[in-house]
């Protein structure tokens, strides 16, 4: 299977990692849509939130909880910043690996579609 986001978690492709445990790993987003923008994404293929299951769900449990550890690092936690994650056609997910964007740094549109 060919996966960009398996490929930058194996260090296959190089990326701009700023976090990384054994189950998730933290880079900054190639085309930023903001002064922050880190994705968030599972090491296990995941392909969307619509394959969040109970086997692993635990992994975005510990993705949350690492988000407000990156905020902090990025500054941001105070200001406040955004969490997204597209889901599907109409989500207009492109990347077809489970992945949280975390957007922050200005302050952010109040319109989310
Ligand atoms: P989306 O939610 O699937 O639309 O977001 C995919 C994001 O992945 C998007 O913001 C891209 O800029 C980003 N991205 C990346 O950072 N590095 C890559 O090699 C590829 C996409 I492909």
């Amino acid at each position: 299977m060919d996966c960009i986001f398996c490929a930058i978690a194996n260090k296959e492709i190089p990326s701009q990692i700023v976090f990384e445990n054994d189950n998730l790993v933290a880079f900054r987003d190639l085309n930023p849509q903001a002064p922050v923008h880190i994705l968030v994404v599972p090491k296990m293929h995941i392909s969307s939130m619509n394959e969040i299951t109970s086997e692993n769900s635990h992994i975005t449990a510990e993705i949350f909880e690492v988000i407000n550890k990156i905020a902090e690092k990025e500054n941001i936690k105070d200001s406040g910043y955004r969490v997204i994650s597209n889901c599907g056609e109409d989500g207009c997910q492109s990347v077809k690996h489970l992945h949280f964007h975390l957007i922050g740094g200005k302050k952010l549109s109040e319109t989310l579609s």
